[in-house]
């Protein structure tokens, strides 16, 4: 006979799938699956977790099992096991003697996307508040452009409108996101059940973008002067609520001549786009009730910041805020169910901390033996995800860096190591999570018995601190009481016993309203479309309708983004996902492709200032000319003589706000390989 059990994927996805496990009479788990009850999996899993979870997340052969010590030169992935108690022992020998000699602030660590949950995800920043170590600031590798323009203009990032509301709108805009690759259920489920008018701002015709309504392909970067256009339109035609911006608004004045400016045929003529398409999306969208879900994407441009203040201003401006059906979503973060989850953070344990660096000072940090002394790096794998990888690697292979990984398996980034500490995945561990797009609240229940002598996050960390002599009891907290604090500390009205039971559950009876109160945490406690804070941090003051320039002659933009078969670059390493994945390609518009010679198939170099990549050409009507993709997820390792992945091209420059990455702002030139 066999039972089942629910748990909940927690990787860094819209979806956040109920999952339910098949195990056989003797409790050996069989296979997982879809939860069929869940409002977003319906019973299937997407394909790339649904061939890991039955594969390479669970194969004894390529998990870690045991602790390891290195062995040979860094880099060269050569280690031997060793026991808990020795590595945990001269880790923490190392690092005390780091911190009284010299200064824990010299100990750097980095984590992000492993896991999402809130233990795995977020427990062992204890330890390190703890320490002094210096945090490298991890949504600056992903989306700090896009916090920090929104805590400009509304005061906070992650109260985005609740999905469920989308039974209330007219039209949804999705502006710089591939629901089809990023969010394989919500594309399925959430947009299919829409009755709203569906349009996607993007300049790749991906697969959402082929279903919508109206896709609006406009060159990458020219997103603000789009949001200015149909503002200009919006305008011409009486939308503008000036109600709403009398009582809510601060700064309208200052963007109106930019707005009388940009034109229907001005806002073509930056975007690249035409300009009866323009006007009939700002019919639609205006006419409302209307919400905009603003992707990663469009953020990850120099002038990020900028584009995503234009699309507040759009929102704010129409008066679609506020009321049902109406909104924003960059993210939901926990703060949308009413959950703190600074408790599991712990931030009063650090002791005047230093101040977190930017994922883009990474490289230049680690090769200054003045500033690091030792790097300890979690959930994450910063040879495969980071900007600079030449450079990285240079500086990793520093002998003197003392190197730590925590990890699932060995990858790019564990071939430093000077130990590799083997973690327990979300399949191994109780764990809560909040999904970052529904308001909703998951369990995560331990299906199988880590692999060998693997741990959870949140134990390594808690036995790292006992072998650093630490005593604070915060550090020792059992999960379950974490848990159960920060359950009984929100707008959830379940216990985690329940929860296990159902797997998901949503927080409210009714789609919550974003705003509804109309106060918003910024100094003046309306809408800063005109930021003092912007501009005393050397931001534009208010928006501008930028639109960057084409790439220079002789070179092509190249665009990185989700890849529909890895999650970053987890699941990289799983043979099957390899041979879907093929050789690592750039897609290329069949009039690029004609102009500079090149054949479907054959092998290009991409070159730039920063490194050269060897890859596969196709080419493909989705891109547009100019613009090519090389999508993100490859594993170095295993990128087949291309060199590295498309992050050996990624010079790390930053966006206009949040020291963020603009990783779809890289340029090479690209020429046949021989
Ligand atoms: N060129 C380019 N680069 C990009 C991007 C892009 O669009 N283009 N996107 C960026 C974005 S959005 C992000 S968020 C970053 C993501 O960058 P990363 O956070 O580095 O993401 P992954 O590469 O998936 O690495 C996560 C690692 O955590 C491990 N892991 C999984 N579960 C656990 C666990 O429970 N415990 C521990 N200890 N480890 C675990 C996995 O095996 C995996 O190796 O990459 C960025 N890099
Ligand atoms: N399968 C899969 N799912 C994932 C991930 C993954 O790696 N794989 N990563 C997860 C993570 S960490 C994140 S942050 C999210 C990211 O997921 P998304 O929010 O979808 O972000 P991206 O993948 O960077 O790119 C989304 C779209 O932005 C477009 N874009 C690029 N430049 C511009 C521009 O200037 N303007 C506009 N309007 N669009 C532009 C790209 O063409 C792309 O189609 O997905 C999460 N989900
Ligand atoms: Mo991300």
């Amino acid at each position: 006979m066999e039972t089942t059990l629910r748990t909940t994927c927690p990787r860094d996805c819209y979806d956040s799938c109920g999952i339910t496990a098949v195990q056989d009479e003797d409790g050996t788990l069989k296979r997982l699956v879809g939860d069929a009850n869940h409002h977003m999996s319906q019973g299937k899993l997407c394909q790339k977790c649904s061939i890991v979870y039955n594969g390479s997340w669970r194969d004894p052969g390529l998990r870690l099992s045991t602790p390891l010590k290195r062995s040979g030169p860094k880099g060269d992935g050569a280690f031997v096991p060793v026991s808990w108690n020795e590595a945990l022992s001269e880790i923490a020998g190392k690092l005390n003697q780091i911190a009284t000699k010299e200064t824990a602030a010299k100990i750097y660590h980095t984590h992000y996307t492993g896991t999402c949950s809130v233990l795995g995800g977020l427990y062992p920043l204890r330890f390190f508040n703890k320490l002094g170590a210096t945090e490298v600031d991890p949504d600056t590798v992903c989306n700090n452009a896009a916090h920090a323009s929104l805590t400009y203009t509304f005061g906070e990032s992650c109260e985005g409108f609740d999905p469920d509301t989308v039974r209330d709108s007219a039209c949804v805009l999705i502006w710089g996101a591939n629901p089809s690759a990023a969010a394989p259920h919500v594309h399925e489920h959430w947009l299919r059940d829409a009755r709203a008018k569906v349009v996607v701002i993007d300049p790749i015709a991906h697969p959402s973008a082929k279903s919508a309504d109206i896709h609006l392909q406009l060159r990458p970067g020219t997103d603000a002067a789009l949001a200015f256009g149909l503002l200009h339109i919006a305008r011409r035609d009486g939308h503008i609520d000036h109600a709403f911006l009398a009582a809510h608004v601060i700064g309208w004045e200052e963007v109106l001549p930019d707005i009388e400016a940009t034109t229907p045929q001005v806002t073509a003529e930056l975007t690249g786009l035409d300009a009866g398409d323009i006007e009939r999306v700002a019919e639609m969208y205006t006419a409302g009730p209307a919400l905009i879900w603003l992707g990663q994407g469009l953020q990850r441009q120099k002038m990020g910041g900028n584009a995503y203040r234009a699309c507040a201003l759009l929102c704010a401006a129409t008066g679609n805020l506020g009321k049902p059906g109406s909104g924003i979503l960059f993210l939901n973060g926990p703060n949308t169910r009413g959950a703190d989850v600074d408790y599991v953070v712990a931030p009063e344990l650090a002791d005047g901390a230093p101040d977190p660096i930017s994922q883009m000072d990474l490289a230049d940090h680690l090769q200054d033996a003045g500033k690091t002394r030792a790097l300890i790096c979690w959930n994450n794998n910063i040879v495969a995800s980071n900007p600079q990888q030449t450079k990285l690697r240079r500086a990793l292979g520093r002998e003197d860096l003392f190197q730590v990984s925590v990890e699932l398996f060995q990858t790019d980034t564990t071939a430093y190591a000077d130990y590799v500490l083997p973690a327990a995945s979300f399949m191994e561990c109780e764990d809560l999570l909040f999904p970052y797009f529904h308001n909703t609240v998951s369990a995560l229940n331990p299906v199988q018995a880590a692999p060998g002598v693997a741990l959870s996050n949140a134990e390594i960390f808690r036995r790292l601190a006992h072998a650093m002599g630490f005593n604070d009891p915060k550090l020792f907290e059992a999960d379950r009481e974490v848990i159960d604090h920060v359950l009984e500390n929100s707008d959830v009205d379940v216990g985690f016993d329940e929860l296990k039971k159902i797997g998901t559950k949503r927080v409210y009876a009714k789609p919550r309203v974003q705003f509804e109160s109309l106060t918003f945490p910024t100094p003046s406690g309306k809408i800063e479309v005109a930021s003092e804070r912007a501009e005393a941090d050397g931001c534009w003051r208010a928006p501008k309708p930028h639109a960057d320039a084409v790439a220079e002659i002789g070179r092509i933009r190249i665009l990185s983004p989700a890849s529909p078969w890895t999650l970053n670059t987890s699941y990289g390493n799983d043979e099957k996902i390899r041979q879907r994945m093929g050789r690592q390609a750039v897609r290329l518009n069949p009039n690029d492709a004609t102009r500079l010679n090149i054949a479907d198939g054959q092998t290009v170099i991409l070159r730039n200032a920063v490194g050269e990549l060897k890859v596969q050409a196709q080419v493909s009507e989705e891109t547009q000319p100019g613009v090519a993709v090389v999508l993100k997820g490859t594993w170095p390792m295993f990128a087949d003589g291309s060199g590295g992945n498309i992050n050996l091209l990624n010079p790390g420059d930053r966006t206009d706000m949040g020291e963020s990455s603009c990783v779809h702002s890289i340029e090479a030139q690209i020429a046949p390989a021989d």
